[in-house]
C-alpha cells in the first residue's frame, strides 16, 4: 500500500520520496511495535485522509495543497539505508523516512551528510538521546551523529527528561535545547525565531512523535507528559521545510499502544503538511 500523498508513480520526476524502515532492532523500549508503523501510517492515512465517492478518491489537503511530485519507494531493511537514500538525495529530492526506532536516524543522517556535509540538526524527541556510556542504540543518536552534524546550528526541541550524562553531554557540545516550558514563556512565533535564526543551509529534521505530548500521541514506545502540542510541531515543521531541508524522518510511532490510530493519523497529516510547505 502506497501512503495517499503519493500522486506519481515516476521516482525519476519525483521531489519528495516517501521510505519505510520496519525496522525496531536498536530500540530498548519496553514497549514493542514501531516496525508496525510505516504500515499502519499508510493505511489509517488511506482511510482517514481521503473522501471516498463512488469510484472517485479525494484527499484531505493542507489549505496550500500539495503541489509537489510525491513518490512512495515502499519499505526498506536497514541494511539498505544508504543505498536507497543516496540514489534519493543524488537527484537533490528530499527523502521523508517513516521509522522503526530512533536509532535509524544514525544511518539516515550518515547517508544525507555525504552530499550535504555537516548537518543542521533540527531534533524533535522528549529525550535527548545523547547518552555516549554506549552506543549504537536509541538512546544515542546525538552521540553517533556528531561526526556529520554542526552542533553551532544544530538545536533539540521538546527534551524534558535527560538523563545526568545527557545534561552533561549537552553542556559539554553547548547544544541548545528548547523545552516544552521555553515555548510556552516564549510562545510560538519567538520560538520559531530561534530555530530559524539558529539552523544553517543544509538542515535535516528528526522528529520523534513523543516529542508531541502523550494527548496528543499516546502511541509511541517511551511515552513522556508535558510534551509539545501537535499544532506546535506542525507549525515548526512548516516553517523550517519552507525554508529548505534535505530531509526528515518521523520514529517511535507504536501502533499498538495507540488509541483509535490517533497518533498514526497526527503522522500521515505532519507528513502532508511538511509536503505542502517544502521548498
Ligand atoms: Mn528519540
Amino acid at each position: 500500500m502506497k501512503i495517499c500523498w503519493a500522486n506519481t508513480d515516476n521516482f525519476d520526476e519525483a521531489e519528495i520520496v516517501i521510505v519505510g524502515i520496519p525496522d525496531e532492532s536498536k530500540s530498548h523500549a519496553l514497549r514493542k511495535g514501531t516496525s508496525e508503523a510505516p504500515h499502519k501510517i499508510r493505511e489509517i492515512a488511506s482511510i482517514r485522509d481521503t473522501y471516498k465517492r463512488g469510484d472517485d478518491v479525494s484527499l484531505g489537503l493542507p489549505l496550500e495543497g500539495i503541489t509537489k511530485k510525491v513518490y512512495d519507494f515502499g519499505n526498506i531493511e536497514r541494511s539498505q539505508i544508504s543505498e536507497t537514500i543516496e540514489k534519493i538525495i543524488s537527484k537533490s529530492k528530499i527523502p521523508i523516512s517513516i521509522g522503526g526506532d530512533h536509532s535509524l536516524t544514525i544511518e539516515l543522517i550518515k547517508s544525507v551528510s555525504k552530499k550535504y556535509g555537516k548537518l543542521s540538526l533540527v531534533y524533535f524527541d522528549a529525550h535527548p538521546d545523547f547518552v555516549s556510556s554506549i552506543h549504537g542504540y536509541y538512546g544515542s543518536v546525538i552521540s553517533d551523529v556528531l561526526p556529520f552534524i554542526d552542533t553551532k546550528t544544530s538545536i533539540l526541541v521538546g527534551i524534558r527528561t535527560p538523563e545526568k550524562e545527557e545534561i552533561d553531554n549537552i553542556k559539554k557540545y553547548d547544544l541548545q535545547v528548547i523545552t516544552p516550558f521555553d515555548i510556552i514563556r516564549n510562545g510560538i512565533q519567538k520560538t520559531e525565531e530561534i530555530i530559524l535564526d539558529k539552523i544553517g543551509k543544509n538542515t535535516y529534521i528528526s522528529l520523534d512523535m513523543d516529542a508531541i505530548d502523550s494527548a496528543f500521541a499516546p502511541g509511541v514506545s517511551v511515552p513522556v507528559p508535558l510534551g509539545l502540542r501537535n499544532i506546535e510541531v506542525v507549525l515548526l515543521l512548516k516553517s523550517i521545510a519552507k525554508r529548505g531541508i534535505c530531509g526528515l524522518d518521523i520514529m517511535e510511532v507504536c501502533p499498538n499502544y495507540d488509541i483509535k490510530d490517533r497518533t498514526s493519523h497526527l503522522a500521515s497529516r505532519i507528513i502532508s503538511e511538511v509536503i505542502s510547505s517544502a521548498k
